[in-house]
């Protein structure tokens, strides 16, 4: 069978049953649940609604910079100090460059290493296919699903180079910046906004060299800002992930970091700024599938095509106006 047959075989009956073993622990359930959510299928949007109440707790943590800047890397050595620590983690990768390109997947990776096996750990590799959007809106999905599960750390790699990237790296509690000595990769994060993204920086592949050049140029750019009293000040760590040198300290900080969003209140508010955010994407995707889908709207429009001179925008305008009325001042 394939994944999707089976969905569709398990979405016929047992959804509550995907529910109850999703609650229980259950990796294949999970897995199953992420397939449902990144199909778009009306059961994973079924799931979410109901697994919602049970979502908070886990800490999010977006891991992003360049391509080859160590992500991967980082993030395997960050799970397994969270599994030493005893926390169930969650990991999300959010990779566009093609298997054929990219090298090993971190699932592939990790598949094969010292994770290998540990029921505390699930991986999931994204496909950044579809809209911009969308990709952000999911992968905060997928997070539900792995929150809900009781998942206590998710970390979410993405390539900190584009609009969609910045959105996924939003939508976490803690912002990992991973960047190297090489390549010019500070002006690079500077031009892609990283910068302003970051709650901790990491210098990777320190034991190349230029890691401390890299990093005391960040803490200066970094210490221009004008930060109101009592504001996080964002660490520059240098690490060599791949020997697993300075990986520790790179913990503490994202658990400093956490410390400090639950101290201020900025956990709560996160929360409820994503809470926005989602509300305000569900309203726009059902808008679009029933504003296009009604006979209301079809009529508008042959009316502007009838009255011949009407512009795409004053049809626009009309439709919206026989939705929510005027605009105030367009
Ligand atoms: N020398 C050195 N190489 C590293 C280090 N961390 C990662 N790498 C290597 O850099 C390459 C890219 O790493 P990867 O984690 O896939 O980067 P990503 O694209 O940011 O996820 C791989 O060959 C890694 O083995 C490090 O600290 N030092
Ligand atoms: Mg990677």
């Amino acid at each position: 069978m394939t994944p999707s047959h089976q969905a569709a075989v398990e979405a016929a009956g047992e959804a509550v049953d995907l529910e109850r073993r999703l609650l229980a622990g259950e990796r294949r359930a999970l897995a199953r649940a992420m397939s449902l959510v990144e199909d778009g299928r009306p059961e994973g949007e079924r799931l979410l609604r109901d697994l919602f109440a049970r979502t908070g707790a886990a800490h999010r943590v977006g891991v992003t910079g360049p391509p080859g800047a160590g992500k991967s890397t980082l993030v395997e050595k960050l799970v397994l100090v969270a599994r030493a620590d005893g926390m169930s983690v969650g990991v999300l990768a959010v990779d566009p460059t093609s298997p054929f390109t990219g090298g090993a997947l971190l699932g592939d990776r990790v598949r094969m290493g010292a994770l290998a096996g540990d029921p505390g750990v699930f991986i999931r590799s994204m496909a950044t296919r579809g809209s911009l959007g969308g990709l952000a809106a999911a992968s905060v999905e997928l997070a539900d699903l792995l929150d809900a599960q009781g998942r206590q750390l998710i970390l979410v790699e993405t390539v900190g180079v584009g609009q969609s990237e910045l959105e996924v790296a939003r939508a976490a509690d803690t912002t990992v910046v991973v960047l190297t000595p090489e390549s010019g990769d500070g002006i690079q994060a500077m031009k892609a906004g990283l910068l302003e993204a970051g709650d901790v920086f990491v210098v990777n592949k320190a034991d190349r060299g230029g890691a401390d050049k890299l990093r005391r140029s960040l803490e200066a750019t970094l210490s221009w800002r004008e930060l109101p009293d009592g504001a996080w000040r964002p660490p520059v760590l240098n690490a060599a992930a791949v020997k697993g040198e300075g990986v520790t300290a790179v913990a503490d900080a994202v658990a400093a970091h956490r410390a400090h969003l639950q101290a201020t209140g900025a956990w709560d508010l996160l929360r409820r700024e994503r809470w926005r955010t989602r509300v305000r994407s569900i309203v726009n995707r059902r808008l679009a599938r029933r504003l296009w889908g009604d006979p209301e709207t079809e009529a508008i429009l042959e009316q502007a095509l009838a009255d011949g001179a009407r512009s795409p925008y004053e049809a626009a305008d009309a439709v919206l106006d026989s939705l929510v009325g005027p605009a105030a001042n367009g």
